[in-house]
């Protein structure tokens, strides 16, 4: 053990110099809670598995400190001080510290980081989000409701005009937001700047014939910043102002991605998809950090929107508590399942996403489970395989929300509608939980 890490009940680390972190901790065999606390301080702070003849009075000062643990709960709480961060606002710095070596650990079956707090001080040295979902709302003219939203589909395979119609269908349909899909990037047979210039000419078709905005997320992930931002800058060459956001595959193009957009395009809604996440959230993943961990990191990198998942109504796991605690705390509000209170201070709010096997069918159960509708919601298979096609599609979606607002069920609502009135019978039909299976 390294017992200089371990000061339980140090209660000046809670004055605001520290960032917070709780963990759950799995030590393999018969290793005592508290020395995989102390392993787990030094390792994710100044430490090794020895202590070092080099190190000063000022690095010591810059130790984890393990100032909580509940033995029967496997909870470690370690506090670290905020100035060992790179103080330019990095989040990437931040995992590489809390989520980095220390998952790697041989003493250790399992490390899993619930939540983690930062002081006010800290916080100043972040982004936060710049352009947030209420501009959007006031550019699209969308209030008291969730921005209604699609993923083109099929997932890839599309030609640039086969895309660019698909949106169009969505958005004469009455949609608001279309996205790329995670994968969409620019392939050869739908070329970044020609899918951008078709998707221009869909927009500019449908807002004329339904006097409404639209607006395009347009994924601007890619091998390297140079081609991020030549690609970005075409898409802010090609469409109007407000109407398109840079979706970026925050955990697989990575954090310095996201801050990269973030960055350079502040005016930009930056939408954060989270492709990969599950390898870290899973509730039945022993080592990686929550959901709730990932969407406050989302919002100090700046992220206007990221996807926080759909409280188990849909087709990803996640639970109702997981992902709604996640979700409110992308939005400033305090729900349980935190283990700490975050003030975020003049950080801007983050907006959840909320996707994955979501029809119109699910809107307002999806709604009551959140509590509220400051959200984008997009289906991608839940409009697209509509029976009358995606315009259908698209409409029932509308349907189903104006239902919602005048508190009317979808079935009775249905009975003037019948793109809602097909939904209805088809997404019943169709098992809309289909990726359930029963865990065993
Ligand atoms: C949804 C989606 C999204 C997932 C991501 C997909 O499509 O486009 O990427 O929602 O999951 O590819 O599955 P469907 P999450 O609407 O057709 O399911 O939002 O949980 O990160
Ligand atoms: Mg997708």
């Amino acid at each position: 053990m390294q017992k200089k890490y371990i000061q339980l009940g140090n209660e000046e680390v809670l004055k605001g110099t520290h960032l917070l972190a709780v963990f759950k901790v799995i030590p393999y065999g018969k290793t005592d809670l508290l020395d995989a606390a102390s392993e787990i301080a030094a390792e994710s702070s100044n430490g090794s598995n020895i202590e070092v003849n080099t190190a000063t009075e000022f690095s010591d000062s810059m130790g984890g400190v393990v100032y909580k643990v509940e033995e029967d709960k496997g909870l470690v709480y370690i506090a670290y001080p905020w100035r060992m961060f790179d103080r330019a606002g990095n989040v990437q710095n931040i995992v590489t510290f809390l989520a980095g070596n220390v998952f790697g650990m041989s003493s250790l079956a399992g490390l899993k980081l619930l939540d983690i707090s930062f002081p006010p001080d800290m916080l100043e040295n972040y982004d936060g989000s710049s352009y947030t979902i209420d501009e959007m709302r006031k550019y699209l003219n969308a209030y008291d409701r969730p921005i209604l939203g699609t993923i083109v589909k099929p997932k890839i395979g599309l030609k640039s005009a086969e895309y660019a119609d698909v949106c169009y269908n969505f958005w004469a349909g009455g949609g608001d937001f279309v996205k790329n899909d995670e994968p969409q990037a620019d392939q050869d047979f739908a070329p970044f700047t020609e899918t951008v210039d078709l998707v221009k000419e869909a927009m500019d078709k449908a807002e004329t014939e339904t006097g409404q905005t639209k607006v395009h997320s347009f994924n601007v992930s890619a091998a390297d910043f140079d081609t991020m931002i030549e690609r970005a800058d075409y898409v802010q060459k090609i469409m109007k102002p407000d109407s398109y956001a840079f979706l970026v595959d925050g955990i697989t193009a990575g954090w310095t991605a996201v801050q990269t957009i973030r960055r350079r395009y502040p005016d930009v809604y930056l939408h954060f998809h989270r492709a990969g996440h599950g390898a870290f959230t899973r509730e039945e993943n022993p080592i990686g950090f929550s959901v709730l961990v990932l969407t406050k990191l989302a919002r100090l990198a700046g992220a206007s929107g990221i996807h926080t998942g759909t409280s188990g109504i849909g087709k990803m796991s996640g639970s109702q508590g997981e992902d709604v605690t996640s979700a409110n705390s992308a939005l400033g509000k305090i729900t349980k399942g935190h283990f700490f209170e975050q003030d975020w201070g003049d950080l801007k709010k983050t907006n959840p996403i909320i996707s994955g096997g979501m029809n119109p069918v699910l809107l307002r159960p999806f709604i009551e489970a959140i509590g509220h509708t400051d959200f984008i919601i997009t289906m991608g298979a839940g409009v697209h395989s509509h029976p009358d096609g995606t315009k259908a599609g698209a409409a029932a979606v509308v349907q189903a929300c104006t239902a919602w607002k005048q508190d009317i069920s979808i079935e009775e609502y249905s009975k003037n509608y019948p793109e809602l009135a097909r939904a209805i019978e088809f997404f019943n039909a169709h098992e809309t939980q289909a990726h359930k299976v029963e865990k065993n």
